[in-house]
Formats: C-alpha cells, sequence, structure tokens
C-alpha cells in the first residue's frame, strides 16, 4: 500500500516492548490531528522486524515530515540513529521529535543537527499549525509548545493552555487499523485476554519533584467527558471485541464525578478496567463511589506511594496530603472493597549523607512489610530514584548539588548505562553507593520471590507456591543479601518485572 500514497507525513513509533506491545496511541493521535489534511502513514517498531528499511522504503517524492514519538530508555535505539540516517539521506525532510524523552531532553536532541523541531507537550495543535507554517512559509515563532533552534540560540515558544480532550478528531483507530492490525495490541493482562490501552486526560494536578510529567503540564490537568470516553470504548469493544482496558492517564482519577459517570455508564458492559491514580484523592472518594467502581469493573489501581517517610514525602513535593500512616490504611480500605491496589514506591533519594541514604531504604523496606502485613495482595513495585529535570525543585537542586549530570550529547543516551537509568534500574546518582543498590535489588527479589504479583499470569500455582516457601525464610528473617536461589527460579520460570515492562 506504500507505494501508491503519497506519505507526505510519515510517523514512527520506535520500538518500545518486545512483546506485548500496547497500541501506540501517541502516533495515532499525533495522526488524528493532521487526519484529512495530509496524507499520513505510521510505522510501528513493535510491529516491524526492519524498521528503518520500512521507514525508508516509504519515503516518497511528497514526503516532507517525519515525526517520532520518545519516550526515555529503549526507543531512543532507534530514534537516534534512525533520525540521523534520514537527515543524512534526505535533508530536505523536516524531522519532528516529540513525547516525554523529546520535551525533557530538547536541548540535546536539537544539538544533535538531525532533529528540526520538537513538541513540547501536548500537539494536537502545535503540529498541524507546524506543518501549515512549515508549508506556506509563515512564521512560526507563535506557535504554541515548540522548540527550535534558531541563529544558534533555542528558542522555546509559549505554553499552550491544556487541550480539551473532547474538542479534538476521533482517534482514526479503523485507519491505522489498515497498517496494522488492531487486534495484534489486544494483549493478554491479569484485566483480561484483550487488554486495550487508552488515554483519557492530559497532565497531572500535582508537582511531585521525581516525576517527568511536571516540566511538561505544569500541575495541570484536563479529562476528557466519561461520555466521550464510554463512547470509545464501546467502539472499541464493539470492533474487536475488548475485554479490558488499562487507562494510560498519568493521573485517571482527578476527578470524583467524571469517574463515577463513567462506571455508571460502563458498569453492564463487563470491561475491567484499570488506572493510575493518587492515594490521598482517591482516599477521599465516598464509600459508594469505591463500591460503585469494583462493580464497573476497576480490578486495580496503580498508585505512587513513594515511600512512608512523611519528610521525604514532603521533600519530594509530593503535595496533597500523603502521608505513610494514610498509606497503610488506604491500602487497608481497598481490601475492603476487593480493588487490589498497586504501590510503587521510588528508593534510594538524596540526602545530606550515605548514612542518611540507607536509613532511609531500611526505613522504606521495613515499611513496605507493614503493608504486605495490612494488605498481603498490594502489589509493590520499586523503582530506584532517578532525577527528571524539575527545575527549581528542592530534590533536582540536591541532585545538580551531587555533581549529577545528564549527558549532553544525544548519542550519549545511548549508552547501557544511560538505559539502565531510564529504566529507574540503575541511576548513575553520586549518592547511591553498589551496596544500596544492592540492598534495594536484593530486597525487591525476595519480595517478588515471597509475595510473586498477581499480574504474572505465566507463573503456574506450584511454581508461586514453591518460590514463596523458599522466600518466606529469607523475608521473615530479613536476610536479603545474595538471593541468588530466588533469582535463578525467577529466572527459569521468567518472572514479569511491571517496572521493566510497563504495567
Ligand atoms: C503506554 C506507555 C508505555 C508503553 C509503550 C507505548 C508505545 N509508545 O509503544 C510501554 C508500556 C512499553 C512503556 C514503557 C516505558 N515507559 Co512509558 N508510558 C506509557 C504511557 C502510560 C502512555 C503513553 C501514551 O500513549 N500517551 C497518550 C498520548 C496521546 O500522549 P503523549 O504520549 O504524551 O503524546 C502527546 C504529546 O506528547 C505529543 N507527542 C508525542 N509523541 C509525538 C510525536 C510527534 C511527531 C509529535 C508531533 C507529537 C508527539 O503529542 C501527543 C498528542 O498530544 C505514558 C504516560 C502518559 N500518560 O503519557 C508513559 C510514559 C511516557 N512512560 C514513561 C517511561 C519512563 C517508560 C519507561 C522508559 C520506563 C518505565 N519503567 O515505565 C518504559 C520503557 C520500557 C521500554 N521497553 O521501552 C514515562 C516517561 C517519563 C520520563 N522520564 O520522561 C511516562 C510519562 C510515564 C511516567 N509518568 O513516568 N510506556
Ligand atoms: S501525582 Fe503522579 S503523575 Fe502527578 S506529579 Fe506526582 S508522580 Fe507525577
Amino acid at each position: 500500500m506504500t507505494n501508491n500514497t503519497k506519505n507526505e507525513v510519515i510517523i514512527f513509533n520506535p520500538k518500545s516492548a518486545d512483546v506485548k506491545y500496547r497500541i501506540p496511541n501517541s502516533v495515532i493521535q499525533v495522526a488524528a490531528s493532521i487526519d484529512g489534511d495530509y496524507e499520513w502513514l505510521i510505522i510501528d517498531g513493535n510491529r516491524e522486524k526492519e524498521p528503518l528499511e520500512k521507514i525508508l522504503a516509504s519515503i516518497t517524492p511528497h514526503t516532507k515530515y517525519v515525526g517520532l514519538s520518545v519516550m526515555p530508555g529503549p526507543q531512543l535505539k532507534q530514534a537516534i540513529p534512525f533520525s540521523k540516517i534520514i537527515k543524512q539521506k534526505f535533508p530536505h525532510i523536516t524531522i519532528v521529535w516529540g513525547g516525554y524523552f523529546a520535551s525533557n531532553q530538547y536541548k540535546a536532541v536539537l544539538e544533535s543537527g538531525f532533529v528540526d523541531f520538537v513538541i513540547n507537550g501536548p500537539g494536537d495543535y502545535a503540529f498541524p499549525e507546524l506543518l501549515h507554517a512549515l508549508d506556506n512559509n509563515l512564521p512560526y515563532y507563535d506557535i504554541k509548545n515548540l522548540i527550535y533552534v534558531k541563529d544558534n540560540e533555542i528558542v522555546k515558544t509559549q505554553k499552550a493552555e491544556l487541550v480539551n480532550y473532547d474538542d479534538l478528531k476521533p482517534m482514526p483507530y479503523a485507519k491505522f487499523d489498515t497498517m496494522y492490525s488492531v487486534e495484534k495490541y489486544l494483549v493478554k493482562t491479569y484485566l483480561g485476554k484483550r487488554t486495550f490501552g487508552y488515554h483519557s486526560s492530559f497532565g497531572c494536578p500535582f508537582t511531585c519533584s521525581f516525576c517527568a510529567v511536571v516540566p511538561i503540564y505544569n500541575a495541570k490537568w484536563k479529562g476528557m467527558s466519561a461520555a466521550n470516553i464510554y463512547k470509545d470504548i464501546l467502539y472499541v469493544k464493539n470492533k474487536w471485541g475488548i475485554d479490558s482496558v488499562e487507562f494510560h492517564d498519568n493521573n485517571f482519577y482527578v476527578s470524583e464525578k467524571r469517574v463515577i459517570e463513567f462506571s455508571n455508564l460502563i458498569k453492564n458492559d463487563n470491561i475491567v478496567w484499570w488506572g493510575e491514580g493518587r492515594i490521598d484523592t482517591i482516599n477521599k472518594y465516598k464509600d459508594e463511589t469505591l463500591a460503585l467502581m469494583r462493580e464497573a469493573g476497576c480490578k486495580m489501581i496503580f498508585f505512587g506511594a513513594e515511600t512512608g517517610n512523611d519528610e521525604v514525602l514532603k521533600k519530594m513535593d509530593k503535595g496533597g496530603t500523603q502521608t505513610g500512616k494514610q498509606i497503610i490504611e488506604f491500602a487497608a480500605r481497598m481490601k475492603k472493597f476487593d480493588i487490589i491496589p498497586e504501590y510503587s514506591f521510588v528508593l534510594g533519594t538524596p540526602a545530606d549523607t550515605p548514612e542518611e541514604v540507607m536509613k532511609q531504604i531500611d526505613f522504606d523496606i521495613a515499611f513496605i512489610k507493614k503493608i504486605k502485613e495490612v494488605n498481603p495482595d498490594t502489589e509493590i513495585i520499586i523503582y530506584v530514584y532517578s532525577p527528571v529535570p524539575t527545575e527549581g525543585s528542592d530534590m533536582y537542586e540536591k541532585v545538580l548539588a551531587s555533581g549529577f549530570r545528564f549527558p549532553q550529547k544525544l548519542e550519549d543516551w545511548l549508552s547501557n548505562e544511560w538505559e539502565n537509568f531510564d529504566l529507574r534500574k540503575n541511576p548513575l546518582t553520586p549518592w547511591l553507593t553498589p551496596q544500596m543498590i544492592d540492598k534495594i535489588k536484593n530486597f525487591e527479589t525476595v519480595l517478588n520471590g515471597y509475595y510473586p504479583t498477581v499480574s504474572d499470569i505465566r507463573l503456574k500455582p506450584y511454581q508461586r507456591k514453591l518460590i514463596k516457601a523458599w522466600s518466606g525464610l529469607r523475608y521473615k528473617s530479613n536476610l536479603f543479601h545474595y538471593p541468588y536461589e530466588i533469582k535463578a527460579l525467577q529466572k527459569i520460570w521468567s518472572y514479569r518485572q511491571p517496572e521493566i515492562q510497563g504495567f
């Protein structure tokens, strides 16, 4: 099909997962923004054996723009070299990057010389406006959410008000289906056999200083109406037979009213759903709302618990009213409603002395064990703190004071060390010693052994039992050193790590 079409705009989603790739909503939404105005083609790196060849073969004399969606980590492995090659072979093509990495690391991206524009945050208006300006030789300094280089200086245009989701053009799923079968993106998860990914709001009203959403959305949030979410979900259900939905919003549960409306709409459709939320937000929900959500299919919710230490929560600028006590009590409350809380923790935040860093790690290990006592079904996900450039925040000031610096050159992000940094597995942060990293990792191994995650649908019951019994000995006596035997079992039975594989 690529031979007969103009492919005026090619939008590339670099490979982000080896298996169970999610529907690439970022690039589909970008395509929606130009649908009807340009002939576009999406190429999904997750679905191509030779994605670069496919891009090069799809470029026609009409192709003027190649857009890439880039988040940190493995997507860079294709985004960087492919952009460079496209620019070398087709210097007249304008290369545009969008996505979280592009927006947060725009300096390195633009200084590479092979990316022409960065879309800073939502591209729903910025992208079509940019193409229109370039096509008509118009100035683009007044287009919001744009970053580019002019006279060797980086120019950042004004940030736009948050997009009204309900006003956007519909997601062109049916057209995308002619490029890649949507069917193949329906993955088997803990939620169901045919889980679909959907995104229904921009931003987040909070300012956690470790979070990459903050520099882009500056504590703003705006969501689609419940009626439109429902309309889309129903369309996908009727067309592709989905049985469950992962809401990919940064914070799906900001508005209780929206959640109630959506729950009432979806409750008879037999759809199981999941999303990310805040403990202090949902703790304010009424009991009836929580019961309704469960009845409507909300089986599990992801929460950034971060730490049980109130001082550190403050330093993280977690905002709201979250406290250690609340985190524990909330886990118990969720149990009553049969909704599994998935708590993510960020260990290894900077402190004044190495002793304090270690003390904090020990504190959180004990805290996590307490949560498991209160509600053993709570899923725990552990990240090692990786800085994000939230300029002006206390935490980031501490990070800079420690001597930490992000790579200056785009291609430096391709090293293994920086990939591990992106995956929040082994950050190159000066205040974390190998012993600290080992302690975190070893505890995680023993914890995952003693409480195998329910979302790991591949572990057979007897495997679960065996790992649990063995790890229990270590867990109960706090013997976390060198848990090689648990690691070996997990490797043989390919244990799933939600913190790397997503969700
Ligand atoms: C789905 C998802 C994934 C999927 C992959 C999706 C894909 N592209 O194939 C999976 C599960 C594989 C994944 C993995 C990871 N992810 Co991820 N992911 C998401 C999630 C939840 C939704 C993305 C999405 O579809 N958004 C919907 C679209 C509409 O919004 P959008 O992406 O922002 O797109 C808009 C603009 O950014 C812009 N835009 C984006 N791309 C482009 C491209 C062009 C050309 C233009 C013009 C504009 C543009 O316009 C779009 C429309 O307005 C986001 C959180 C979020 N809510 O966005 C995290 C998120 C992007 N992921 C994140 C991270 C860190 C990762 C990981 C690197 C690490 C991890 N532990 O999760 C891994 C990488 C692992 C790997 N193997 O690659 C972070 C990035 C934070 C940061 N530090 O920059 C986010 C923000 C989550 C978070 N809050 O921490 N992820
Ligand atoms: S609540 Fe979550 S998404 Fe919002 S700023 Fe904090 S960590 Fe980021």
